[in-house]
């Protein structure tokens, strides 16, 4: 395998001004005439000689400057030697779109072509400089079967179109804007769209569009209003608008990943647009709006100014999760009807993020696939979209929020476009954009050893230590950070972490914070600057004669960090009741939970500990609180996350253990959970027709964790949730109701229903497929080992390997999120891994080291199921033809 390195970055040594295209579209042989207005660089001293990248093209000609010239084509490259300074390069190739089932390129879903170029899938259309630094200005003449292919796509605007002989037409897009080529895209299929035009804030109109297949258009009032909501976002909080007179979304039902940003053309996985109260649950509801944000604010971060290389993937895609996370928090907030109900709220997205960077980025840090945000080398980028660089990436760009203050990084994203509208650029562009914003604020807005999070991998474990002056009323606490060596980086330095604190007195009320020679007015919140492996901050002036203040570290996870803390079970439970930041009331309980699972998986019984955690919870249940916050108060950490705290993890009992604690608190806390159940019913009821706001949802997030809880124990469980699997009147209560069904193994009959009933719908079908895939048990509860029951959805007649998401939907699902089961004593959970890599490494490598990866963590299991994992791992590697990107995965996980 070919290693790439960030550092051997060489400019380009010819760059493109302007590309014309003319794609004549056929599903077997489409001819593609590129004219490549090309010049030498001025910053290259490399040889003159043109590289472009080519890959499953048929070269049919080139001419330069009109004389035809023959290319040495090999290695997918195409190589002209002694080309002038300035020139113009005509080439045409054939591609094959009905053959490629990559997905990657020009490739054809049931409808019509589509396309995909991020990253690396421009040079599948047609020869070129295939690299994000290479910045053209684009126009674009596609032509196709009219009948077939009846709208046709482009970048910018539609400058012609028109009919043509033998059925065809044709339409000619121009893209005013200069971008990479990975931002190319086209569509000609069979759609309908809903329409709007909205004025931007300096007075500009533009025709928002979005397209689907016929019979969707019932689905899309939520992506458009989702995106008309992005643009108005974009306007307020970073001055930022949109540049286009037209903006279209485009939905496909085969697509690798969640949606591409190619300027003024997004394309979507249809999951990520499709949305009505029928066939989308809450989550669904939230999802879509938060991608569609995702996507519209690329538009800025990531086509305005774009990267240089693909090692500065997070310039675009941290910076770009962060925008998209604090779009939905405040979306969230705007609809509470008051400032606690605001915040709670947010709270909860907050502890949403934090849940997935814990269950997915952690694991991914502690592992062979481990890299810094910006990675130093690869082999295969495609690889590199990942949990790091996007999750991670947007808590380095939250924590510099953290340090600059709201104001002073609005001020760093100003002097950031300032510089760089229009360019490729680095990460280290951008902090240096946030440092020269904000000079003024002196050695606050010196970011020199905060860059190290970029060039950084591992997580950082913190640990904090207290020692409290009773007489003086002082509190010291001493702050220590560590991060595991890796492979790559044996020595790890110490980073600057931003640590926000509160203290908390008797009464639960946060106490002034005064550091140590310290006067004036006091805080009650503030940002401790940890840069050195080990610091003490001292607070003086607490009440002298109390108990010492209780700390609340990290407070909305200041950091992306494991905190090691000291408190007691007390401590936890007190600031679970009562800590201001509702984001540490949440963590604290997980940590209590933490403590009872950890404790029972060593043996031990826990008695008092659990009663005291089922207390607690029973008083948040109990309590006046926004229904999201209980629900995910009430929430035990997720399995995954569990793994991540043990040294050896044994799956199946990680999950019996939750289970005996779910069925635990399910019991003490019966009949309020009944008696809430009901009420939240009640009063959804009375609130009328389903509307997925952040209030109703929450009322039905915590009814449907009531009823959760309620299956798991003898009693009227399973008959509330058959009732409410009937009585739906939409997906979110239907599915939560299948789901407590099928987790309990009592869901035969519901599942043959919910399968009738939506036949048609893919979205939903995948949905069916994914909660057998993950479920606890079999559908009839019987003992049929679990992998039958995958295997038989295999072969089921709606199973398609071809299509990711339902490919996702089984396998990824059953070896990803299904650990108990994946993990069986058989290894027949491996073997059928190692089947499903190699079969869908033969038709999509993306997807299918997406699925090599459930493997990453198999040395932290225990030595048997080691064993098994190791063989199949050899077993795929064993396979002389792999793609590189499961050959990337398969081979760092045993190397
Ligand atoms: N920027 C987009 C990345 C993407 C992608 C990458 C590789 C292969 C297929 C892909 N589809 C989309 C998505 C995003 O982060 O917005
Ligand atoms: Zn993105």
């Amino acid at each position: 395998p070919v290693t790439i390195r960030r550092l051997d970055y060489q400019v380009p040594a010819y760059l493109v001004d302007t590309v014309e295209l003319d794609i004549a579209l056929d599903s077997e042989r489409t001819i593609v005439e590129a004219k490549l207005g090309i010049r030498r660089n001025p910053a290259s001293t490399a040889p003159r000689m043109l590289v472009l990248d080519g890959e499953a093209l048929e070269f049919i000609l080139a001419t330069l400057d009109g004389q035809p010239v023959t290319p040495v084509i090999a290695d997918n490259r195409f190589t002209l030697a002694d080309v002038p300074d300035s020139f113009t390069l005509v080439t045409v190739s054939a591609n094959k779109p009905s053959a490629n089932t990559t997905l990657s390129g020009l490739f054809m879903s049931k409808n019509g072509f589509f396309t995909q170029c991020e990253a690396e899938g421009f040079r599948r259309i047609t020869y070129f400089p295939d690299r994000p630094d290479v910045m053209a200005r684009y126009r674009v003449r596609l032509s196709a079967d009219k009948a077939r292919y009846p709208v046709l796509l482009g970048n910018g605007n539609l400058l012609e179109q028109g009919e043509l002989p033998g059925g065809r037409h044709y339409a000619v897009w121009d893209d005013p804007f200069l971008k990479p080529s990975y931002l190319f895209a086209l569509v000609a299929a069979d759609l309908v769209c809903e329409e709007q035009t909205i004025t931007t804030n300096t007075g500009r109109t533009a025709l928002l569009q979005v397209w689907v297949e016929n019979g969707d258009l019932d689905k899309t009032h939520h992506a458009m209003e989702s995106l008309i909501n992005s643009i108005r976002w974009d306007e307020q909080r970073f001055g930022l608008e949109l540049d286009l007179d037209r903006f279209m979304i485009v939905a496909v039902s085969d697509f690798n990943m969640g949606a591409m940003e190619n300027k003024g053309l997004n394309i979507f996985n249809t999951k990520f647009v499709l949305a009505n109260p029928q066939v989308a649950t809450d989550i669904d509801f939230a999802n879509v709006e938060s991608v569609v944000g995702h996507e519209y604010f690329h538009n800025w971060t990531g086509n305005r100014v774009t990267c240089r290389d693909w090692f500065q993937l997070s310039l675009k895609e941290g910076l770009t999760v962060f925008r998209d996370q604090e779009f939905s928090m405040d979306m969230i907030a705007a609809a509470a009807p008051n400032a606690a109900v605001a915040a709670s709220g947010k709270a909860v997205k907050r502890i949403d993020d934090v849940r997935t960077l814990r269950a997915a980025q952690f694991p991914e840090d502690a592992g062979p696939m481990s890299h810094p945000i910006r990675p130093d080398e690869y082999q295969e980028i495609n690889n590199f979209y990942t949990a790091t660089v996007y999750e991670k990436g947007s808590e380095i760009i939250r924590m510099q929020q953290t340090i600059l203050g709201r104001d002073g990084f609005r001020r760093g994203m100003d002097e950031y476009f300032r510089r760089h509208d229009g360019q490729a650029v680095t990460c280290d562009d951008f902090v240096a954009a946030m440092e020269a914003a904000n000079a003024h604020l002196g050695e606050t807005a010196d970011l020199s050893l905060f860059r190290r999070w970029y060039s950084q991998s591992g997580t950082p474990v913190l640990s904090a230590e207290r020692e409290w002056d009773g007489n003086t009323g002082r509190l010291t606490i001493t702050l220590s950070q560590h991060t595991a060596p890796s492979v790559s980086q044996p020595v790890k330095l110490p980073l600057h972490i931003p640590v926000v604190i509160g203290l908390l007195g008797a009464d639960g009320a946060d106490l002034p914070l005064r550091l140590d020679g310290e006067s004036g007015p006091a805080p009650t919140e503030r940002v401790l600057h940890l840069k050195e492996a080990k610091q003490s901050f001292t607070f003086t002036g607490l009440p002298a004669g109390e108990a010492m203040p209780v700390p609340s570290l990290l407070r909305g996870f200041s950091a992306p960090v494991v905190l090691d803390h000291d408190l007691r079970v007390e401590e936890l439970a007190f600031l679970m009741a009562h800590d201001s930041d509702a984001f540490n009331r949440w963590e604290a309980g997980q940590q209590l939970m933490l403590s009872v699972i950890h404790a029972r998986l060593r043996g031990e019984d826990a008695g008092l500990q659990t009663s005291a955690l089922v207390e607690a919870m029973h008083r948040t249940l109990e309590a006046d609180l926004d229904p999201a916050f209980v629900e995910v108060a009430l929430t035990l950490p997720d399995e995954a996350y569990i793994a991540e705290t043990l040294d050896v993890v044994d799956a199946p009992a990680i999950a019996r253990v939750r289970d005996e604690l779910k069925r635990q608190v399910a019991t003490g806390l019966e009949d309020s959970l009944r008696a809430r159940y009901t009420a939240l019913g009640v009063a959804l009821a009375a609130a009328g027709e389903y509307r997925p706001d952040p209030a109703s949802a929450g009322r039905r997030g915590l009814r449907n964790l009531c009823l959760r809880y309620l299956t798991e124990i003898e009693g009227d469980g399973l008959q509330l949730a058959r009732e409410q699997y009937a009585a739906a009147t939409n997906m979110t209560d239907r599915f939560a109701a299948l789901t407590a069904l099928a987790h309990a193994g009592a869901a035969t009959a519901e599942l043959a229903d919910f399968f009738q009933r939506y036949e048609n719908e893919a979205l939903v079908l995948d949905k069916w497929f994914t909660l057998q895939s993950t479920a606890a048990r079999v559908p009839d509860g019987s003992s049929q080992p679990f992998v039958l029951h995958v295997l038989g959805l295999l072969k089921h007649a709606a199973f398609n390997l071809r299509n990711p998401n339902r490919a996702r939907s089984v396998i990824l699902q059953f070896c990803m999120n299904n650990p108990r089961h994946f993990h069986a004593d058989d290894g027949s959970g491996y073997q059928l891994w190692a089947e499903y890599v190699l079969r869908l490494d033969s038709l999509n490598p993306q997807i299918a080291a997406r699925l090599a990866r459930s493997m990453d963590r198999w040395r932290r299991h225990t030595p048997e199921r080691q064993a098994r994992m190791r063989e199949a791992l050899q077993r795929v590697a064993d396979k002389p033809e792999l793609s590189p990107d499961v050959r990337e995965i398969v081979g760092k996980a045993l190397g």
